[in-house]
């Protein structure tokens, strides 16, 4: 295999040169958990084997989800300092490593390790790309009909059937009142977590993979749909559009925001974004409208976010894979959903967080 890849904008960058960079950042973040590290390693001497590799692991984990705060700061001054407000996907095919660096930690493991005990494996999303299923309905206990008419277009084209069903069960587990065909133990209040989805009747482990796009052991998260940011009744506001980052939204989210466009359109559309990231939803727009597509009512689009969830996992022992990854050892997963706060001082929300 080639050394050299090809970067989007057609400069020569190797894999050594992009696995410096990421170290250099790594090395950088470093410094402010090796400490942490350090004192649990020295406790561990003291402890059974098993349970310190679990201690190590999770050590590990615990950095990762720090590590990824520091790249999701420093992509925001860069940002910032760029002139470039935008946040998007680099696929590993074209790792640039000098921007985005947050979308390409999946490489990390593969690319180097800066533990010495064992493997870091972390993993950032954008949730700005998603569906946020607090949208369908308010304080006030009504539907929002606008929303609930896009998340049946969005169920649909992910290929739930009878899609209006389910989102009259979502809406009546959301909404504040106490009426409805599925209220039978619902929550009556906004969702917490997108596992909430599998309280609701007739659910089964089959059509939660389906409905949020990931498999029954990954069920934290969802590839179309979010609970972030739990903004809605915050704001006190009755209707609000869905605001989405057109950069980071993935096809079935595309066919959904733009009127009449199908998987093939909205595939056309994801491919030119990722040659050519937008930087404004005005040019989305220009885009679409090249294409002769419009939007859907009730939809704003952005080209950024600052709601992101982590998955970090720690590992120690086991044997590498092909690709370099650590099988069968002790591992430490901790899941979290981090919210970057622009200001002065920069800095970063938990809105979630479990370790598993
Ligand atoms: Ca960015
Ligand atoms: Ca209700």
């Amino acid at each position: 295999m080639s050394n050299f890849n090809i970067s989007r904008k057609g400069r020569f960058i190797s894999k050594r040169g992009i696995a410096l960079l990421i170290v250099l950042t790594v090395i950088a973040v470093l410094s402010a958990v090796v400490v942490e590290f350090a004192y649990t390693t020295r406790v561990s001497v003291n402890l059974g084997s098993s349970y310190r590799d679990f201690v190590i692991a999770e050590s590990i984990a615990r950095s990762g989800i720090e590590i990824a705060k520091k790249l999701l700061l420093q992509d925001l001054n860069s940002d910032k300092s760029q002139g470039d407000m935008s946040d998007f996907k680099v696929t590993s095919e074209e790792l640039t490593g000098d921007d985005e660096l947050w979308s390409q930690t999946a490489m990390l493991g593969s690319i180097f390790n800066p533990f010495e005990e064992g493997q870091l494996l972390l993993s950032i999303e954008d949730e700005g790309g998603k569906f946020n299923l607090n949208m369908l309905a308010g304080m006030d206990g009504s539907r929002d009909e606008k929303m609930a008419q896009l998340a049946i277009k969005l169920f649909t084209n992910i290929g739930v059937e009878n899609s209006d069903e389910l989102v009259g069960k979502i809406v009546d587990w959301i909404d504040g009142d106490t009426f409805g065909e599925y209220e039978y133990g619902a929550k009556n209040a906004q969702m917490d977590s997108i596992t909430e989805l599998a309280l609701l009747p007739e659910m089964d482990y089959l059509k939660y993979s389906k409905i949020t796009g990931v498999a029954p052991d990954m069920p934290l998260f969802s590839r179309f749909l979010t609970v972030y940011p739990q903004r809605r009744y915050e704001e006190g506001a009755k209707v609000i559009n869905w605001t989405v980052n057109v950069n980071t939204a993935p096809k079935e989210v595309l066919m959904t925001i733009i009127r009449d466009c199908d998987e093939s359109c909205a595939q056309s559309i994801m491919d030119e974004i990722s040659e050519n990231h937008m930087r404004s939803g005005a040019e989305f727009i220009n885009l679409i409208g090249s294409y002769g597509l419009e939007l859907e009512q009730g939809v704003n689009v952005v080209v950024r976010s600052d709601v992101f969830s982590v998955i970090s996992e720690g590992i120690v022992g086991g044997e590498e894979d092909e690709h370099g990854r650590r099988r069968g050892g002790v591992s430490s997963v901790i899941r979290a959903v981090l919210r970057r706060s622009e200001g002065e001082s920069n800095n970063m929300d938990i809105l979630y967080w479990r370790k598993e």
